[in-house]
């Protein structure tokens, strides 16, 4: 059968640079209040979700991104039990957060409520079932809108949004990591993902500003997520003191916590994502 356009799934990740994922089946398409929702099944990746067009996560490399997002700034906690998680309606985020034994208690704070509908009846292989853990409180809000309700309250706050352009760019702005920081205990730490600094130059320097305009200490690092734009995907941590854990720490925290099994975090991966290439140190030092 020969192929046509209705065959892919085409993210435009510049004008001139689109990905193409090959689609088996089309599974869902939707448009929420928020958003135009797509999962599909692609002949090479596993399943496909998609929101206004751009690659959320596939089967295939989710874990690289989610455990990227969540284990150095969890690691980075000494005994942490309670976490926010701000977006990530997949599930995936909050899996990984509840990999950590001491986590007691987390909230979930999803805007579309239609998004965690879909992503709990057609990606089970990403929530592995925290819908229903009994540490998971779901909330149905915009994450600016709820956080500034808590003081002191939280050991880690993370940020699964999209890029930070449309509809997330208020959980990139200085209001916003304020109501963070104050969310926040005293040690407590921000996880987000920040894009790619290779295509979104601008933006990448526009969440460091802000960041730095606010917290104390803040260190970016860098994981690769095959499907996202460039592959070359920017984090960021940030609080008033962020530990510098050395490679034995790393390994005594992983085998306390039986964090074992990743796909692509480890003790090795987490110091070395911190070196920053040349290329993003000048990025950042003319934010
Ligand atoms: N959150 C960040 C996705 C950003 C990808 N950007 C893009 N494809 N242009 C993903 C949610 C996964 N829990």
């Amino acid at each position: 059968m020969a192929l046509n356009e209705e065959d892919f799934f085409t993210e435009k990740q510049t004008d001139g640079v689109h990905l193409s994922l090959k689609v088996k089946r089309w599974l869902l398409r939707q448009k929420t209040a928020y958003q135009e929702l797509i999962v599909a099944e692609t002949t090479e990746l596993g399943k496909l979700l998609a929101l206004d067009g751009k690659v959320m996560l596939t089967e295939a490399d989710e874990a690289f991104y989610h455990e990227m997002l969540v284990h150095p700034t969890m690691m980075s906690i000494d005994i942490p039990q309670k976490v926010a998680v701000i977006g990530g309606g997949d599930g995936g985020t909050v899996r990984e957060v509840l990999r950590h034994p001491s986590v007691q208690k987390v909230f979930w704070v999803e805007i579309d409520e239609v998004v965690l509908s879909a992503c709990k009846e057609w990606l089970s292989s990403v929530h592995c079932g925290v819908f229903d853990d009994e540490r998971v409180e779901i909330v149905i809000a915009p994450g600016e809108k709820w956080l500034p309700n808590f003081s002191s309250e939280f050991d880690a706050i993370i940020v699964d949004g999209t890029d930070p352009i449309g509809p997330a760019l208020p959980l990139f702005e200085p209001d916003f990591f304020s109501a963070c920081k104050k969310a926040l205990k005293p040690d407590g730490i921000l996880a987000l993902q920040c894009g790619t600094p290779f295509y979104f130059r601008d933006e990448v320097r526009m969440v460091w500003r802000n960041l730095k305009q606010v917290f104390e200490q803040v260190k970016f690092y860098l994981g690769f997520v095959p499907t996202y734009p460039s592959g070359l995907w920017a984090y960021a941590m940030a609080g008033n003191s962020l530990p510098n854990l050395d490679l034995k720490e790393l390994y005594r925290r992983q085998k306390e916590r039986g964090l074992i099994n990743c796909h692509y975090y480890s003790p090795e991966v987490h110091i070395a994502s911190l070196a920053l290439p040349p290329f993003v140190q000048d990025l950042l030092q003319n934010a």
